[in-house]
């Protein structure tokens, strides 16, 4: 059951899809505070969980600290932070309700932070839907939201498959060489992508024509081989005149404005660009329609960065800064001048007051940026998707988008951004998955290995077999940090042999997705859906329900040759490794596994099948139709 109610007059955020008549706010069954920014309060029973929120930092009972729905160009995350790229305003409280605000503005969410047994939403403005659900439990719940916010997007079956990435591939004869050092290897690989510097000049849609002389034939040979390339695309168009992009939206009134109308500059990768003004219909059909001059050349995928928007600076921010510094000498400099230079400088980059500083011209009502901020990301990956269902259907091309709100899932996945190559990030990534399945994220995955510093082997492949399972597979890194390919490590086949794990897994994992994606249904739960009465099941925060026939329960800390693992109900383990498996039933309870790192566990339930497929190099050349079975 689901109730609806209207505050004002929101905003069309584009998150639910289906009708639904609003009830009298005067029933609103919880306490309410109106004015100018809305407050949603109600008291938590004692050992109640909350769950939610999509893409978030800390545990997946989210109780405790205070969030913020705030699409953020974040590179840190760090337990202290409050917001990432996404904003997914849908909480599940116990198994009293679950809650979802639609509202694309910042909320605040203090979910036991300030009083522990009390949570308190807080809106910044008054325009906004909000949803009640009950259901008969969690997952109930999880379902019915799903079914009103429409189906998860699906992407083509290659993009299940290993893919390699790196910022700082900037040649062909880089790409060549991650493809034939991984086919030297026995290592499978499915895609490759290309991180900004394949543009000219970080100008989207453009291909740099020095180290790609002959795009076309590059990517027709990449294809021969089933290896795809995926490009970013960046949310900012560099400011140049004579870039067709550039100068069409220029004349069409495409990109977002200050208070007076005049384009707003800021500076990205390029330079100064201009935003896109995605909140606008026919800037969106414009900018969706540009993806064609990579489509054109065979290109199929797609991730969209930088889209939150991540702004390093904006014209205004460094007029001031500048002016700021000029009253600085050093004689007069003292430690409290020295500090604020400081913020100075760092306040520039994704700076607030930028945000409520840009204007957009939504179908012709102008509406300041901060009050749509967590939508804008997701209507640029909302225009890409729109132009490729148009021309190719949405299944047919891959696409990925960093920031999101709910709704985007329809569109495309998502990925986490950029995380460390910690342990610690292992288990983030684990608990990102079934926050991101209860909004509909099926499609997603972090990076692989960690993006910022420096990879250690047993890290890489513990993060492998972690990632066997997260339908995106994708190893990325960041420029400058240790090489990450897994050909560059000692004892390769042991990296096959994880590798080759996934790839005997597809069909299952494949019509897993395919279900959850079907039903409704989250790929990934913690266990306190499914055990909800077992005490030890419920604080589990380190293994996660996969499908309906599942457990997974990674390694995720060094000099570690196994770890312990809760069973809720007898399962049997399987160590998967390469073409290898052992079995061994388990009773319920708590249990040490060992696993050698070239190994991947893997819990089934009793009774349940799992089909296997014979290791192949690529998704094109696996054979989905002979099987076996697991057990
Ligand atoms: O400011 O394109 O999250 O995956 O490699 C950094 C370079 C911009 C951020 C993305 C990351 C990508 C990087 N980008």
């Amino acid at each position: 059951m689901i109730r609806k109610y209207t505050f004002g007059l929101p905003i069309d955020t584009n998150a639910v899809i289906a009708e639904i008549k609003s009830e009298d706010i005067l029933s609103f069954p919880l306490e309410l505070k109106t004015g100018e920014r809305l407050q949603i309060s109600f008291d938590l029973l004692s050992d109640e969980m909350i769950f939610g929120l999509g893409e978030a930092i800390r545990g997946i009972n989210k109780r405790g600290w205070t969030y913020e729905s705030w699409c953020s160009d974040e590179t840190n995350h760090t337990e202290d932070k409050k917001a990432l790229y996404g904003s997914h305003n849908f909480i599940v409280v116990g198994d009293r309700f679950a809650l979802f605000v639609d509202f694309a503005g910042k909320v605040e969410w203090d979910l036991g932070y300030d009083k522990p047994d009390r949570a308190v939403i807080t809106l910044d403005g008054n325009d906004a839907d909000v949803y009640i659900i009950y259901g008969k439990n969690q997952r109930d719940m999880v379902v019915q939201f799903r079914k009103i916010i429409g189906k998860s997007y699906i992407p083509p079956r290659w993009a299940f498959g290993y893919q390699q990435s790196c910022w700082g591939y900037a040649t062909q004869e880089d790409f060549y060489t991650v493809r034939d050092r991984h086919r030297e290897n026995k290592l499978p690989l499915d895609a490759i992508y290309m991180d900004i510097d394949y543009m000219d000049s970080f100008k989207d849609f453009t291909v740099n024509s020095e180290r790609f002389p002959d795009f076309q034939a590059f990517v027709d040979s990449m294809k021969r081989e089933n290896i795809h390339l995926v490009p970013i695309i960046d949310a900012g168009v560099k400011r140049e005149k004579g870039y067709s992009v550039y100068d069409e939206g220029h004349e069409k009134g495409y990109f977002c404005t200050d208070k007076d109308g005049k384009e707003f500059e800021c500076g990205v990768w390029p330079g100064i660009v201009g935003l896109p003004d995605f909140l606008n219909s026919d800037a969106r059909r414009w900018f969706g329609s540009k993806y064609e001059a990579l489509l054109r050349c065979g290109i199929d995928g797609f991730w969209n960065d930088m889209n939150e928007p991540a702004l390093f600076y904006s014209k205004r921010g460094l007029e001031k800064a500048v002016a700021k510094l000029k009253q600085i000498t050093p004689d007069t400099m003292d430690i409290g001048g020295f500090f604020e230079m400081r913020n100075v400088l760092f306040g520039m980059q994704n700076s607030y007051d930028d945000y409520c500083s840009i204007y957009h011209n939504l179908d012709g009502k102008r509406v300041c940026h901060k009050d749509v901020h967590n939508i804008y990301g997701a209507f640029m990956t909302r225009a890409a998707s729109e132009y490729f269902e148009e021309k190719y259907g949405k299944e047919k091309i891959l696409m990925f988008s960093r920031a999101s709100y709910i709704g985007t899932h329809r569109y495309s996945g998502i990925w986490f951004g950029d995380n460390f190559s910690w342990w610690s990030h292992i288990l983030l990534n684990l608990k990102l998955l079934p926050s991101a399945s209860m909004c509909g994220y099926l499609y997603c995955g972090a990076d692989i290995g960690g993006f910022n510093n420096n990879v250690t082997r047993d890290l890489l492949l513990r993060w492998l077999a972690l990632g066997v399972f997260t339908p995106l597979m994708r190893n990325h890194r960041a420029l400058g940090t240790r090489a990450q390919e897994a050909y560059n490590f000692e004892n390769v086949e042991d990296f096959s042999d994880v590798l080759a794990v996934r790839y005997r897994l597809l069909p299952y994992l494949y019509s897993a997705f395919r279900k959850a994606s079907d039903t409704d249904d989250m790929l990934f739960r913690p266990l306190a859906f499914d055990y909800p009465d077992d005490k030890i099941a419920r604080e589990v925060e380190d293994q996660l329900m996969l499908s309906d026939e599942c457990m997974i329960a990674p390694v995720y800390e060094q000099n570690k040759s196994g770890r312990n693992v809760y069973l809720p109900e007898p399962m049997t383990l399987y160590l998967l490794s390469g073409e290898r498996i052992t079995e061994e039933p388990l009773e319920k309870g708590l249990h040490y596994i060992e696993v050698a790192l070239n190994e991947v566990p893997l819990f089934v339930r009793n009774g349940k099948k799992i089909p296997l497929a014979k290791p192949a190099m690529n998704t094109a050349e696996l054979d989905w139709e002979n099987i076996s079975f697991l057990g």
